[in-house]
């Protein structure tokens, strides 16, 4: 782990930055922290988002002047990192913090979710009862972005993580997710693979080719590192894709169901989420609706080996259960690095023309058309967290540099 100065991260950009009127010495890398893992350089989207903090840069001045910052600023933003790019120690406290997460008591109703027994299963119970509204074309989004920094605060201010959320940059594992500093087992990672199941085969993906996200080798428990000893206890749903899962006592998954986390760490899935697709969707799409629908993968890409699109990829990285099912995905702590990459993603493309992009909403989804949610007006949307926190204006999610009244603050390096 290594710091690297500001000086020297500018110099790949001086040349494209000159123009503006932000000299080095003052620039975004003198307002930012920037730490590198030099076991990674910086692939094509780390070189995007270097190329657009000059911009950034600009474009909060301009907020500032017009007094539309919310008292948010670089200076003050937090700074959300790579996994790889933060310390093991920050790594070990983040999965302190899950597990303390997990030792609290839930504050989400017993009646309606007997099954959630921690604060960590609040959050699953919200995302298995609001996966409608969540994941709309409105929504997937703003709502998420909101969601994650709830969990976020939570680890930071019920369990004293002194850290942000981290993402992960899908380009550095996917080769070998199951060798990851990640994903490897480590005291550092979150956790390891689940062991070999021969039962669970894979994802189904119709209308796909190929059309299975085939297993990549796990399925079952999961017995190395961190998480091995964490106990399941919301679901599965009718979204679950794993095998021989045990059945919830209530139809709606909502019950008290203790089991093992499962997982199949997959480089099939991976390999959906590299730096060249990223790329492509980050640089391809001027309008909001085509971009989402290739983060989405629709239509499906052809002649890829790997046509999921980055939301399925990110996701069945580490399929099973309950990471494989859609209901209650955040019950494995890598959907929040998933969710977190995909804000990364939108935040960059967003801000490579903040001017028409910061307010835009998909529309359409190809796959999936809500034709009632076209006649709403965006302005008139709340989203509301009910147990994980207050209801805020979809539009104040989009805005994760002064958004909900300055409470969104924070980049991502
Ligand atoms: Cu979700």
């Amino acid at each position: 782990m290594m710091t690297i100065g500001s000086t020297l991260l500018l110099l790949p950009l001086l040349t494209g930055a000159c123009a503006a009127a932000i000299s080095p010495a003052n620039g975004w890398a003198s307002k930012i922290e920037v730490f590198r893992n030099p076991v990674y350089p910086l692939d094509v989207v780390d070189k995007l988002e270097e190329a657009t903090m000059p911009k950034i840069d600009e474009w909060m001045a301009k907020k500032i002047t017009a007094g539309k910052n919310n008292k948010c600023t670089l200076e003050t933003a937090a700074v959300r990192r790579e996994w790889s790019d933060m310390s093991e120690t920050m790594r070990q406290e983040y999965v302190a913090a899950i597990n303390c997460l997990l030792k609290k008591p839930p504050k989400s109703d017993k009646s309606r979710f007997p099954g959630a027994m921690s604060r960590y299963e609040d959050f699953v119970a919200y995302h298995m009862t609001h996966a409608m509204q969540l994941h709309d074309n409105m929504h997937l989004f703003g709502a998420h972005k909101y969601y994650v920094w709830l969990f976020e605060k939570a680890l930071r201010e019920e369990c004293g993580y002194t850290g942000y959320q981290p993402y992960m940059n899908y380009d550095r594992y996917a080769q070998d997710p199951g060798n990851s500093p990640l994903l490897n087992g480590n005291a550092s990672s979150i956790g390891g693979n689940g062991v070999r199941d021969p039962a669970y085969k894979g994802v189904a993906q119709p209308g796909r080719t190929p059309n299975i996200i085939a297993s990549g080798g796990g399925g079952g428990c999961v017995k190395e590192g961190p998480f091995s000893d964490m106990v399941v206890n919301l679901g599965p749903t009718a979204m679950a894709t794993g095998a021989k899962i045990p059945k919830n006592p209530r139809s709606d998954g909502t019950g008290a169901n203790p089991r093992c986390l499962r997982r199949d760490v997959n480089r099939n899935a991976a390999m959906g989420a590299t730096a060249d697709r990223a790329y492509r969707l980050l640089t391809k799409h001027n309008d909001m609706d085509s971009f989402y629908n290739e983060l989405l993968g629709t239509p499906p890409p052809k002649n890829d080996p790997y046509p999921w699109g980055i939301h399925t990829a990110g996701h069945y990285i580490a399929a099973v259960d309950p990471g494989g099912d859609a209901m209650t995905s955040p019950g494995d702590p890598l959907f929040y690095f998933h969710h977190t990459s995909l804000d990364r993603l939108w935040w960059i493309w967003q801000m490579q023309d903040p001017e028409n992009r910061l307010y835009s909403i998909p529309f359409v989804n190809m796959n999936m058309t809500m034709p009632m949610k076209r006649a709403v007006d965006p302005h008139n949307v709340t989203v509301d967290m009910e147990w994980l926190g207050p209801p805020i204006k979809l539009l104040e999610t989009h805005d994760q540099l002064g958004g909900n009244g300055g409470l969104f603050c924070y980049v991502y390096v």
